[in-house]
């Protein structure tokens, strides 16, 4: 699939800004200030003296592009405005790091030493768990760019507040991440004119895998390099972006589906599955191809690299059509695990994934469930969703077409999205494919899961004027019957079903 360049679209700024004023970062963010109180009273409370400074990442919402980031293929999400905060202050000779979190009770206070080399308990899975691995991240990328002058960990004293909702696919997790690296970066004398978002959010992605789940680079690049007002094409190897602008009049709004989908905890059984289906398909894909087995298992690590192969066995075309085309002609619907060990000459766990425990696990209750991995239709919507990624920028920047008719084809293009993560993908659920019904019913231009999946949130994109109503709608629809039935408080409802604007990537602030 061909690069594009643009006129409506730029780069990201590079390096992470420093604010000293909390209007510049939050621009229109009611509450603001009152939340940093907060934050600065519980880490007096904790620490008996106030934070030296504050580092902050945002959640995401993806507007296109699911599950694709880790086959290398480019995604477009926007920041937004819901972030992770971490207060910070240094112990100069101390030896421990004190992680505590602003809302105590769900989030009790845990101590690690101060030793970028320890593990990360993965098996007891704890949500200081993701400081852990964004520390020793941290030290990794200082190891890597300046092998010379790393320095001496200190203790850190920290106190954290997350306003991103967990499990919910907006990303609670890259926030909490990209803050910590940020945090302890900062921490440990790195000046923020030295901190290159990409490379932050590089080391940010490879640092969250410590908490078991294989996932791709698009939240932590987008949590790093978010743009106020603009969504932004993120392309990997390396990290990239490119600020893109969406046609006037509408809006994009979240909606909750209330399903909570823990990715570290499931991972065995989906996230890291699909990454696992994902290779074994590009990998028998290649040899279809004429690749040799030999060159497939040790060169082929996604999709992506069985482009050229598809593009020299059809006259050059390796558009999503030709790819998925290509996939249709060479993959069963699926395969049991004794066809892949036949068709790979080995068991894929020793032959491909020696290396990612993650993946070996996902192997393994792969077995137990005498599950069949459907390649096909795995592949088929990495090639067909990364296609219409490509086709979602184009469009936003086709100013030939009038602004209504780039909406309404963005919308299209949305709900073609989640057709295909729910058919193909198997990453939707009931919840989820509720929503996006209602959510086309009362007017959207068109409606999708964001994030992982399987639970967790759905995006619209809304006409400006039709967003009073479309909430009106959905609340009634989805959400009135659960605050009936008590299992929703009607309190919350703003925190479930919100419309949102792209909002600043992460940044680091001293305040008085
Ligand atoms: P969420 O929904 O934030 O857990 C995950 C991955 C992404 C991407 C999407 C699916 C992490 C940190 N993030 O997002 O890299 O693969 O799913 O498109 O695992
Ligand atoms: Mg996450």
């Amino acid at each position: 699939m061909a690069a594009l360049e643009g006129a409506l679209s730029f780069k990201p700024s590079p390096s992470v800004p420093l604010y000293t004023d909390l209007s510049a970062v939050y621009k229109g963010v009611p509450g603001v200030e009152e939340r940093y109180k907060q934050i600065t009273e519980s880490f007096k409370k904790a620490y008996g003296a106030a934070p030296e400074f504050y580092a902050r990442a945002p959640g995401r919402v993806n507007l296109i592009g699911e599950h694709i980031d880790y086959e290398g293929y480019g995604v477009l999400p926007m920041a937004i405005r819901q972030d992770t905060v971490v207060a910070v202050r240094r112990v100069p000779g101390g030896t421990e790091l004190v992680i505590g979190n602003v809302e105590a009770d769900k989030y009790p206070t845990q101590r690690f030493p101060a030793n970028p080399d320890q593990p990360v308990d993965v098996a007891n899975h704890s949500w200081a768990n993701y400081f852990v691995s964004a520390y020793k991240g941290a030290f990794e990328l200082l190891r890597a760019t300046r092998p010379d002058d790393v320095p001496q960990p200190c203790g850190l004293e920290v106190m954290v507040h997350g306003q991103v909702p967990t499990g919910s696919g907006l990303s609670s997790s890259a926030a909490i991440v990209c803050a910590s690296m940020l945090g302890v970066l900062s921490a440990e004398g790195v000046a923020p004119e030295q901190l290159d978002k990409a490379a932050v959010a590089e080391a940010a992605c490879k640092a969250e895998r410590y908490v078991g789940v294989t996932s791709g680079g698009m939240d932590q690049a987008i949590s790093m390099m978010g743009q106020q007002g603009v969504s932004m094409h993120v392309e990997f190897n390396p990290v990239r972006g490119v600020c893109v602008v969406l046609p006037p009049g509408a809006t994009f709004v979240i909606a909750n589906s209330l399903a909570v989908s823990n990715k570290a905890e499931t991972a065995p059984k989906r996230y890291n599955l699909r990454v696992v289906e994902c290779r074994l398909a590009a990998v028998l894909l290649a040899m279809a191809l004429g690749m040799s087995r030999e060159d497939a298992l040790a060169k082929v690590r996604t999709l992506r690299d069985v482009e050229p192969l598809i593009a020299a066995a059809h006259n050059g075309a390796h558009d999503g059509a030709t790819c998925a085309a290509a996939v249709a002609e060479h993959l069963k619907e699926s395969y049991s695990l004794a066809e892949l060990e036949e068709a790979l000459g080995g068991k894929p766990a020793d032959l491909l994934f020696a290396a990612e425990p993650g993946s070996v696990r996902a192997l393994q209750v792969a077995e137990k469930d005498k599950y069949a991995f459907p390649l096909r239709k795995r592949a088929v919507h990495v090639y067909t969703e990364a296609q219409r990624v490509l086709d979602f920028r184009r469009v936003c920047e086709d100013a030939s077409l009038p602004p209504a008719e780039r909406l309404a084809q963005l919308g299209r293009l949305m709900s073609d999205s989640h057709a295909s993560c729910a058919e193909l993908y198997g990453c939707s659920c009931a919840e989820l494919d509720a929503l996006v019904d209602i959510a086309k019913e009362a007017g959207a231009l068109g409606a999708r899961l964001t994030g992982a999946g399987w639970g967790g949130c759905m995006v619209s994109l809304v006409k400006d004027e039709q967003v009073d109503d479309f909430v009106a709608a959905m609340s009634e629809k989805y959400y009135k019957p659960r605050v009936e039935s008590g299992s929703l408080a009607a309190s919350e409802l703003p925190e479930v079903l919100f419309a949102t604007q792209a909002a600043n990537g992460a940044a680091l602030l001293v305040l008085e």
